[in-house]
């Protein structure tokens, strides 16, 4: 079941970044994030699940497409097909796409119900390392303690890591304290979601990411550090009374609550998704070539313990086109 699903959650990022990567460049953000969504959705319509939108696109008013507690899969005819939740970044870094800058992509997770963390569209500090340092870190810990012990895990000094920090004046301090202590800094202009990824695999050249950024992006990034292997330690960010509500209706009774990994992404069951739509450290971008196309993707089931690196060439548009070995 879970090969299977991860199969069809493969085709729905692959259709949401071939759609988005046609607006690659036009400087539209909203309009690369609406195809992406239009398409998402068309494709989870076909999926053979009971599903429903944990994380998404915000609340049903602000969102016409996959918002929270928003139902899909396709119709099941009398057949029991599993319930599952989902969340989902249509088009995570929508800037990146809007501006063809490197390391957007497309992001689906997936659990059995009640699998991952309903939260608001909020912030999030995070830190986010990969499995060697898993342990090493604290949330609420100065900068150059937690640089030394991810230093100590790699057994490298503090000046040969790399911490990747959203380019935000919030993390102005942030950025100071990284630079005292020493290590290097890779400043992104979004895409907080694909550099926790990258954090937790090998060769990426990228060992910490640390910063607040959006608290969906956060729990999609825990889905997939389940897979890896990697840790998010992460706090929400409830700073007025309005989302402290939401929060609170949404089952989060300790507004302060420090969350690892597994509390932000607890299903025993996990598939999580993911296609470049600009090349970037993890995945290569949507190409096409003649009447053909070819994505890359990330698909990773947890149960199965599998990581997918899957090249894909698409020649549903005209079936005589020649492939490439690469
Ligand atoms: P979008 O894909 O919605 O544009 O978000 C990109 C992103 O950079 C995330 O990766 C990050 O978590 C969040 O925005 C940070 O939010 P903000 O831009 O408000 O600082």
């Amino acid at each position: 079941m879970e090969l299977e699903l991860s199969l069809e959650f493969l085709r729905v990022v692959e259709e949401a970044a071939v759609a988005a990567s046609h607006t690659m460049g036009e400087g539209n953000a909203h309009k690369s994030d609406q195809v992406a969504v239009e398409a998402m959705r068309q494709s989870l319509d076909q999926v053979p699940i009971r599903g429903t939108i944990v994380i998404g696109e915000g609340e049903r008013d602000e969102a016409p497409m996959l918002y929270i507690g928003e139902k899909l899969g396709a119709a099941d005819n009398g057949q029991a097909y599993p319930e599952v939740d989902i969340a989902v970044d249509p088009l995570e870094g929508t800037n990146l796409c809007a501006t063809g800058a490197p390391n957007s992509i497309t992001v689906l997770a997936a659990s059995e119900k009640g699998g991952l963390l309903n939260a608001p569209d909020c912030y999030m500090e995070k830190i986010i390392v990969g499995p060697s340092s898993k342990g090493a870190v604290e949330l609420g810990a100065p900068v150059k303690d937690n640089l030394k012990s991810i230093a100590r895990r790699l057994d490298r000094k503090i000046e040969d890591l790399v911490v990747i920090v959203l380019d935000r004046p919030r993390h102005k301090k942030l950025i100071e304290d990284i630079r005292g202590a020493g290590a290097r800094i890779r400043l992104i202009g979004d895409g907080d979601l694909s550099a926790g990824i990258s954090a937790a695999v090998l060769g990426t050249g990228v060992h910490a990411v640390m910063g607040i950024g959006g608290a969906p992006e956060g729990v999609l990034t825990a889905a997939a550090l389940r897979c890896l292997n990697g840790e998010i330690i992460a706090r929400l960010i409830l700073d007025t009374p309005e989302l402290k509500e939401r929060a609170a209706a949404m089952g989060i009774k300790d507004p302060n609550k420090i969350y690892n990994t597994q509390e932000l992404a607890y299903g025993k069951n996990i598939i999580f998704a993911a296609t470049g739509v600009t090349d970037g450290n993890l995945l290569r971008g949507v190409r096409f070539f003649g009447e053909g196309v070819r994505t890359h993707s990330l698909v990773m089931t947890m149960t199965s313990a599998k990581v997918r690196f899957i090249d894909t060439v698409h020649l549903e548009r005209r079936p005589d086109v020649k492939v490439r070995f690469q």
